[in-house]
């Protein structure tokens, strides 16, 4: 799958600082050192509708990594997939009476539009889960036949008991991740599962559902969770530097997809962090497509929403909190960006040296923007008040917020 274009991200004076972050997994802030390439994979969108504010502040919050990775002078190896089949899919376009295949096309292109005016940097790879399937069928043979997978009525199943780094991400108890389990795809209740916890690794072919070829599994489709790692591993190997998603993919998808890996290879941990972002809600629930509470950010640029407003709305709350969006929100973020835009325009200005450093500081310190937000606001205050002589620093700061931030003054 093709992913989007890259904006231009500006080299800054002086040196990049190395990414402190919080790990779900150890519950507390690991120093990132990943050698030349940074590996990162990050779970996509499942296109069954258009990307709302909640999937683009999730996202803002893995651009930022990107960022400060690449103001170290790294590469950065970034993948990320798309759920391109699954329930929640064949449920929308069964409903809607479309073809599920043009509905995942329409909503990742879409996606695409909708990541590039918010100057989020694309991943290297973006792959489907359909395109990986000839890579899942030989993983799920392998655990089958290790003894780490088992059959029930044509489906396969991942045994938990086989890996004893299980529930090691999420540390949850055995009653809370049932519950989980039950709510974000699982079925705990199937009868004859070993333990009501495992996940499917292979579904068998449905009556009136897609399916592939799946060797000696049979026709069929791959569970959600093998997906995200036959992709990870197949770009990144394992012990990459950051998994990333929303708070919602803790347990089951990221526990899940860290046990298979680990069983797979032998080696651990998958990760050197699990980063998860918190949720945005609308009128006090979680912005969900199931629930359809949603603000799109095709429906804001339609609006005529400037992007760099849309971006800034996101990085005005830190990563890991839950927040809500409101119109305050968005007009708080509006000003700002004219404010900002007014103190860049000048040619000279207060200096700038201190305020790109102060912006490296809070990012690299588990991706503090709403910190960086308060450093280039004082910077632009002092702009409309005293000014200053320094020849060059509007175009030092604008270069500074898009190059670390992704905003384009
Ligand atoms: N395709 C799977 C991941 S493999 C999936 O969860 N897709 S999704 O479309 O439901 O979500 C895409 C990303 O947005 C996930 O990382 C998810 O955690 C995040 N996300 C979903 N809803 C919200 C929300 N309300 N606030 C913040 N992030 C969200
Ligand atoms: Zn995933």
């Amino acid at each position: 799958m093709h992913a989007w274009p890259a904006s231009d991200v500006p080299a800054l004076p002086g040196e990049g600082r190395d990414l402190r972050i919080h790990d779900t997994a150890t519950g507390g802030p690991v120093t990132l050192d990943p050698g030349p390439v940074a590996r990162i994979y990050v779970c996509g969108i499942t296109p069954y509708d258009a990307t709302h504010i909640g999937h683009a502040a999730t996202y803002n919050a893995f651009d930022l990594v990107q960022r400060v990775w690449l103001d170290t002078k790294r590469q950065v190896h970034y993948v990320q997939n798309v759920t391109d089949v699954d329930d929640p899919l064949l449920e929308r376009a069964a409903r809607d009476d479309v073809d599920w295949v043009s509905l995942a096309e329409r909503e990742t292109a879409l996606f695409r539009e909708d990541m590039t005016a918010l100057r989020m940097l694309p991943p290297r790879h973006y792959v489907g889960a359909v395109e990986a399937i000839p890579g899942i069928v030989p993983l799920v043979e392998r655990l089958r036949d290790s003894g780490a997978a088992y059959d029930l009525e044509g489906d396969v199943y991942f045994s938990v008991e086989a890996d004893p780094h299980f529930g090691g991400v999420s540390h949850l108890d055995a009653a809370a991740m049932r519950l989980l389990s039950a709510e974000r795809g699982g079925d705990p209740d199937r009868p004859g599962k070993k333990n009501p916890l495992d996940p499917m690794l292979w579904m068998a072919a449905r009556e009136g559902e897609p399916s592939w070829d799946g060797g000696s599994l049979g026709r069929g489709r791959p569970g959600w969770h093998i997906e995200c790692v036959a992709i990870a591993l197949d770009h990144l190997g394992m012990g990459f530097d950051v998994q990333g998603g929303g708070s919602d993919l803790v347990f089951p998808h990221h526990e899940m997809g860290a046990s298979h890996a680990q069983v797979l290879t032998g080696e651990f941990p998958m990760a050197k962090a699990y980063v998860h972002a918190g949720m945005v809600a609308l009128d006090g629930e979680k912005m969900s497509k199931s629930r359809g509470n949603l603000v799109f950010v095709s429906a804001l640029r339609r609006a005529g929403v400037d992007p760099a407003a849309i971006r800034l709305a996101l990085l005005a709350h830190h990563y890991r909190a839950d927040w809500e969006w409101t119109d305050q929100v968005l007009q708080d973020a509006v000003a700002r960006l004219e404010r900002w835009r007014a103190a860049v325009s000048r040619p000279d200005g207060p200096p700038a040296e201190a305020l790109v450093e102060e912006i490296r500081e809070a990012l690299s310190n588990d991706l503090d923007a709403p910190a960086a937000l308060a450093a280039v606001d004082r910077w632009a205050a002092l702009q409309a008040g005293t000014g200053g002589t320094d020849e060059g620093a509007p175009g030092v700061v604008s270069r500074a917020v898009d190059a670390l931030m992704g905003v384009a003054l």
